[in-house]
C-alpha cells in the first residue's frame, strides 16, 4: 500500500534496513486485548477466542514477514499458575530461533496492579534479566486516553506501571484496536520495533543461558548455599531444581580442582543437610 511504501522509503533513508522476518510474542493479563492487538498488527481477524494455549499467526507488513504469538493471559488478582509459566516458556520455542520483541500488553482501561506486576515478573523471570532488552509495553484500549497523553496516564498510575515502563527502557506504544486511524499507529509501532532491534544489534531473544546469566545463577546458588550452611537449617529454604543440582556438581568439581578445601567442606555440609 501507499503507507507501506512511505514507511520503507523513510526507513531506508534513515539507514535502518527493515528485517525480512519479525517475531513478536504478546504477554498480558486475561482480557487485556492481546488478540485484538495481534489482529490489528496483522490487519486481519486471525486471533479469536481464548484457548489456554499459545496461538501463532502470521502475516506481512509490507515486505516484512511478521509472526505473532499470543500467550494465554493470567487471571486478574492472582499469581501466574505453573501451566501458564510453561506456556510462556513454550512461546519462545514456537517462534524459533526466538522472538525479537515481547510486547507486554497493558490495557489503559484498567489499573496495572501489584498482582499484575508480580505475575508478569514471575512469567519473565525464567528468561533472565536480558529478556528486558527485548520488551516493550503495548498499551491497548487507546481510545480510553481521550485527550490525555500516555505520559499523563503513566504518571497518574501507580508505581507498578512506572516500574514496568522504566524496566522496558521507556519503550512503549499506544494502540487503539477500535480506531480508524490505525495504520499510522501500526506504522509507528513497527518503527519503534525496528529501532529496538537495531539497538539489540539485530539479535532476537534466545532462551539458551548466556555466560552472564549462568554466572548470575551460579552466584545466587553459592549465596544460598552459604546462607544455608551459616544457618544450618533442617531443610533448604527453596526446592532444589535439576539445574541447581547441575550447578552444584560443577561447583564441587571446580572446588576440588582448585583444592579449596574450606569451601568444599562447606558445600558437602550443605549437601548433607539438604536432603
Ligand atoms: N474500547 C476498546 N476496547 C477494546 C480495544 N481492544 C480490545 N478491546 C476489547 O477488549 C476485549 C478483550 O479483547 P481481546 O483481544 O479478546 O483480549 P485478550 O487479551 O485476547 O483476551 P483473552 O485472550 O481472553 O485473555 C474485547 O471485548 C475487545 O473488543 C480497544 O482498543 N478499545
Ligand atoms: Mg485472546
Amino acid at each position: 500500500t501507499q503507507n507501506h511504501r512511505v514507511f520503507f522509503a523513510s526507513n531506508s533513508a534513515g539507514g535502518k534496513t527493515p528485517p525480512a522476518h519479525l517475531r513478536l510474542v504478546m504477554v498480558g493479563a486475561q482480557w487485556s486485548a492481546k488478540s485484538s492487538a495481534g489482529n490489528t498488527i496483522l490487519r486481519k481477524k486471525a486471533f479469536r477466542r481464548r484457548t489456554g494455549k499459545c496461538v501463532k499467526h502470521g502475516g506481512y507488513f509490507g515486505r516484512i514477514n511478521v509472526a505473532v504469538v499470543e500467550t494465554p493471559g493470567w487471571p486478574a488478582d492472582t499469581m501466574a499458575p505453573v501451566w501458564l509459566k510453561e506456556e510462556v516458556l513454550h512461546s519462545v520455542s514456537m517462534c524459533a530461533p526466538g522472538p525479537h520483541v515481547f510486547l507486554l500488553v497493558v490495557p489503559i482501561s484498567k489499573a496495572f496492579t501489584e498482582e499484575d506486576h508480580k505475575a508478569l515478573v514471575e512469567l519473565l523471570m525464567p528468561f533472565g534479566e536480558r529478556v528486558w532488552r527485548h520488551c516493550m509495553v503495548l498499551f491497548t484500549w487507546g481510545d480510553w486516553l481521550n485527550d490525555r497523553l500516555i505520559e499523563e496516564h503513566i504518571a497518574g498510575e501507580g508505581k507498578s506501571l512506572q516500574w514496568l515502563v522504566e524496566k522496558c527502557g521507556y519503550r512503549y506504544h499506544v494502540l487503539n484496536c477500535h480506531g480508524l486511524s490505525n495504520h499510522l499507529l501500526i506504522e509507528e509501532l513497527f518503527r519503534k520495533i525496528i529501532d529496538m532491534i537495531t539497538r539489540n544489534k539485530g539479535q532476537c531473544f534466545t532462551s539458551v543461558l548466556t555466560e552472564e546469566e549462568w554466572n548470575r545463577r551460579e552466584q545466587e546458588l553459592i549465596d544460598r548455599m552459604l546462607r544455608a550452611v551459616a544457618n544450618e537449617p533442617e531443610e533448604p529454604t527453596q526446592p532444589i531444581t535439576h539445574i541447581d543440582k547441575y550447578i552444584l556438581k560443577m561447583q564441587l568439581i571446580k572446588c576440588v580442582y582448585l583444592k579449596d578445601c574450606k569451601f568444599t567442606v562447606s558445600l558437602v555440609c550443605w549437601k548433607s543437610t539438604s536432603h
